[in-house]
């Protein structure tokens, strides 16, 4: 029997139209009780002819301009957080004192102080909630996981991601406005840090886990841009790139990396852990495959390596490989927008007494945490402990 779930959208941007396509494509895929409904989405007044297209394109019912008298309305059940990240935390706030369910981008907050009053909301109301950290939801990410699981690697010794861009190198890119907020540090938080460490801090406690501390190097190249709102050139106050190292509290050593500057590089997010036993090696350029090095039987722990030894290149596609069994046929593969799609049908899962979902708010908050702790250490100059 299927039962209507109400989605209010709280934005109309990149991550306004990834999730609307997710609640609208769930179903066709996976099996539920749950029925998201597009009820209505919110934007600004000064952008009502950008909502109203928004709406008529993915089909809301309704729109609003007022973001409280929409978390507040009866008729929602779920309140999806997509607006620019400043907003964040008010409109948790808010949804969560009206008893409604939770989805949000990440990262979840302007900084871990935030975070805590976001998770101490959700916790104190008791309504589920999830940070939507999409590339868990990578068929191949989750693989990664599973060999890890599955004792293949071994004690672990590195951990290296990479997550670089090259949009922002011209001096000439304005910050804030629709398009560019992610550039405007009172609006975003911070740069390259919150925006896309945060994916690959998240990533790597999923695979390898809790970081102890970390050492950070933050640049900011382009100093001043014009600002998209108020015509003038202002300072630029976020990291354009960060480099820090981390220790896990597996004894592990990790490297991240993040920039907007590494020219050439699109949405270029890497991944390597390095065990006793084995090795996994992800780049999201090349998203369906894993490359695992297997170097001793998990079982015996008996070395296996021999003149056929290599890293081998697993075409994640198949209906035994996370996910997949829901697309299509061995050999076909899915995209970015499935991660959403995959993430959501978790998330209704959980709500439906399946498998608790992860990353809810408090996981959020750890990322958030280290996030904090590398902005610290930069600011600072040396290592900084990661509390709790
Ligand atoms: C930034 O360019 C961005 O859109 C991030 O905000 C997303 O989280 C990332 O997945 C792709 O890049």
């Amino acid at each position: 029997m299927s039962r209507p779930l109400n989605i209010a959208m709280l934005g109309c941007g990149f991550m306004g139209r990834a999730h609307s396509n997710a609640y609208l494509q769930v179903r066709h895929f996976f099996d539920g009780e749950y029925q998201p409904v597009l009820r209505a989405c919110y934007g600004r007044e000064e952008d009502r002819a950008k909502l109203e297209q928004f709406a008529k394109r993915w089909g809301y019912q309704s729109i609003e301009t007022d973001w409280r008298k929409l978390v507040a309305r009866d008729d929602i059940d779920l309140v999806d957080v997509c607006a620019p990240n400043f907003l964040h935390h008010d409109m948790v706030l808010a949804a969560a004192e009206a008893g409604k369910i939770i989805v949000c981008e990440k990262p979840l907050a302007m900084n871990a102080a935030e975070a805590e009053e976001m998770v101490a909301a959700v916790e104190k109301a008791g309504v589920a909630n999830m940070v939507s950290f999409n590339y868990r939801r990578v068929p191949a990410i989750s693989l990664f996981k599973q060999i890890i699981d599955e004792g293949r690697v071994g004690r672990p010794f590195h951990y290296r991601a990479v997550y670089n861009q090259d949009y922002t190198i011209g001096a000439d890119v304005p910050q804030g406005g629709m398009a560019l907020w992610r550039l405007d540090a009172r609006v975003a938080g911070s740069g390259v840090t919150g925006d896309l460490l945060a994916h690959s801090i998240d990533t790597a406690e999923w695979l390898n886990g809790p970081i102890q501390r970390v050492v950070a190097h933050t640049e900011t190249f382009v100093k001043e841009r014009k600002h998209a709102d108020t015509g003038r050139v202002e300072k630029v106050d976020i990291d354009d790139a960060c480099m820090f190292l981390a220790v896990f509290q597996n004894g592990s050593m990790g490297t991240f990396e993040s920039t907007r500057y590494a020219r050439g590089r699109k949405n270029y997010s890497t991944m390597e852990l390095n065990g006793e036993n084995g090795a996994l090696f992800f780049d999201l350029e090349d998203p369906h495959i894993l490359q695992y090095f297997r170097y001793a039987d998990p079982e015996t722990g008996k070395k296996i390596e021999d003149h056929l030894t290599g890293w081998q290149r697993i075409h994640v596609t198949n209906f035994e490989h996370p996910y997949m069994k829901h697309w299509w046929v061995p050999g076909t593969t899915i995209g970015y927008e499935h991660t959403f799609i995959n993430g959501m049908a978790d998330f209704l899962a959980s709500l439906e007494g399946g498998p608790a979902f992860q990353p809810t708010m408090r996981a959020a908050l750890r990322t958030q945490r280290v996030c904090d702790a590398v902005l610290d250490s930069a600011r600072k100059g040396q290592w900084v402990e990661i509390p709790g």
